[in-house]
């Protein structure tokens, strides 16, 4: 036998194809100054390989597409809600569900229900918007994760822990000042890093004690629960996934991510009186409360994709398809967050590009030059993200200054990932070329998505 081990492949066949479009390098060189050095401001026509993110990007099953024709469009009480609200319970295990457009839709609803003007709400790291709702609400947002987090090359394989001892520190320092502690699976800003089985039952144990509630970011859950299965305890998927659930008092979700849908969102929560105003909120800022900003056919498509993300086979070959891409970078020395994460490869901006001061927005330059480079568009994950304290308006300076590679869902192939690689090489051999970046628009929210940047010096 001359194989020690067997290759896998997808568990899918590719039934439609989009054309992509190549560019010249000069052509990229005009376009990232027209977009101010933000890959965000690039038109998609523009990009080769996008690995912008990995939200509302993946590619639906044709189950999902047949799902969409079985749409009922009704004002109020569609069919499809229906088919989401028992999926979500079957899976996932929440009492109540509240539609939303996507993501932040759902977060806005729980800070609005939950935080008064001065409560503190700990988190297993920030994540922009989750924050930003928080502090809109009058919160402030108290990062516990354990220090491994923040340090790229870390090889913890829980990095999206929470240290229970700064946990219980502010649980105790603040009585009646914690409405809930927001517990993130995976954390996307740490590099997609999961949180472990055990750690997450300590702190539902921690937050019962106090009397306080948990809440799930469930965005990318199933990638969580793919690594709980691979590091922790060999069960299936979908079982770990409801395991987490259950050990929360509810969660918010992005349908963009883990459920394979391209819009769509929602907020579970266990508790009925909390379900009751949620539900008077929704009506307010989403739509009604059987659709939450969400076409019928869009929660059909969630509904399917939301049974297809909980498969075995299917994680294995998403996050399969991410370590591959890591994998390849690690064995060539580049430096990128350790361990691999689920949703993306994370490039160390600080290693990558040691010239460059914090200050001159290393990643955001870095994305900047990937995309000169092929056309692969990324994005920036340090400084610029970390935006400027809600109160005393500094800029935050997060020890984690990276550039990530996110991977949609179900949408490339080795190849795209052997070409991405290998862009990522040669802008590594030529790192001593690439400069800092100054802000020369900043937006006052979520300033990254918005922000145009000039080179300091001439690249
Ligand atoms: C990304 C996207 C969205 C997201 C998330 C977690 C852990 C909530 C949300 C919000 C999109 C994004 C958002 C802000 C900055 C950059 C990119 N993450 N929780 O690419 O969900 O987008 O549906 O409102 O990752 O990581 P939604």
């Amino acid at each position: 036998m001359r194989l020690n081990r067997r290759s896998w492949a997808e568990p899918y066949k590719i039934k439609v194809v989009e054309p992509l479009r190549v560019t010249t390098r000069e052509y990229r060189e005009r376009a990232i100054v027209d977009a101010g050095y933000n890959t965000f401001l690039l038109r998609s026509d523009d990009v080769y390989i996008d690995l912008l993110t990995d939200s509302g990007t993946n590619a639906m099953s044709d189950r999902q597409w047949a799902g969409m024709m079985l749409g009922d469009e009704a004002y109020a009480g569609s069919r499809n809600f229906y088919h989401l609200e028992d999926t979500v319970r079957r899976v996932y295990g929440y009492k109540h569900l509240i539609p939303t457009h996507q993501g932040r839709g759902a977060e806005h609803i729980i800070s609005q229900i939950l935080i008064r003007p001065g409560d503190l709400i700990p988190g297993n790291m920030y994540f922009t918007t989750t924050r930003l709702h928080q502090e809109l609400a009058g919160g402030r947002f108290v990062d516990v994760i354990i220090p491994e987090a923040h340090d790229p090359a870390s090889e913890h394989p829980f990095k999206g822990n929470v240290d229970l001892a700064k946990l219980e520190q502010v649980l105790r320092g603040n009585p009646a000042r914690v409405p809930y502690v927001s517990v993130a699976a995976t954390v996307n800003m740490a590099g997609g890093q999961p949180i472990s089985l055990e750690n997450l039952r300590a702190v539902r144990q921690l937050t019962a004690l106090h009397g306080v509630r948990l809440i799930l970011d469930a965005t990318r859950v199933a990638e969580n629960a793919y690594f709980n299965q691979q590091r922790e305890v060999d069960r299936p998927v979908a079982e770990l996934v409801r395991e987490i659930c259950s050990l929360t008092d509810g969660c918010t979700m992005s349908a963009k991510k883990d459920p394979l849908a391209n819009i769509g969102g929602f907020l579970a929560v266990n508790d009925d009186v909390i379900a009751e105003s949620a539900r008077n909120m929704v009506v307010i800022y989403e739509g009604l409360h059987t659709y939450g900003g969400m076409s019928g056919r869009d929660m059909e498509a969630v509904a399917i994709g939301i049974d297809e993300s909980v498969q075995d086979d299917h994680m294995r070959a998403r996050v399969g398809q991410v370590q591959y891409l890591g994998q390849k970078l690690r064995d060539w020395g580049i430096p990128i967050v350790l361990p691999i994460g689920g949703h993306g490869v994370f490039l160390d901006a600080r290693a990558f590009l040691p010239h460059v001061p914090q200050e001159l927005c290393p990643a955001q330059s870095l994305a900047a030059a990937i995309y000169v480079d092929s056309g692969v568009r990324t994005m920036e994950r340090g400084v610029v993200s970390a935006g400027r304290d809600a109160s005393t308006g500094e800029e935050h300076m997060p020890q984690l200054e990276l550039v990530r590679l996110a991977i949609p869902r179900r949408v490339y192939t080795q190849a795209h990932m052997d070409v991405t690689a290998e862009s990522i090489l040669c802008v590594y051999e030529d790192r001593g070329r690439i400069g800092g970046l100054k802000m020369v628009y900043e937006p006052k929210y979520l300033r990254f998505f918005q922000a145009r940047f000039e080179p300091t010096v001439r690249q």
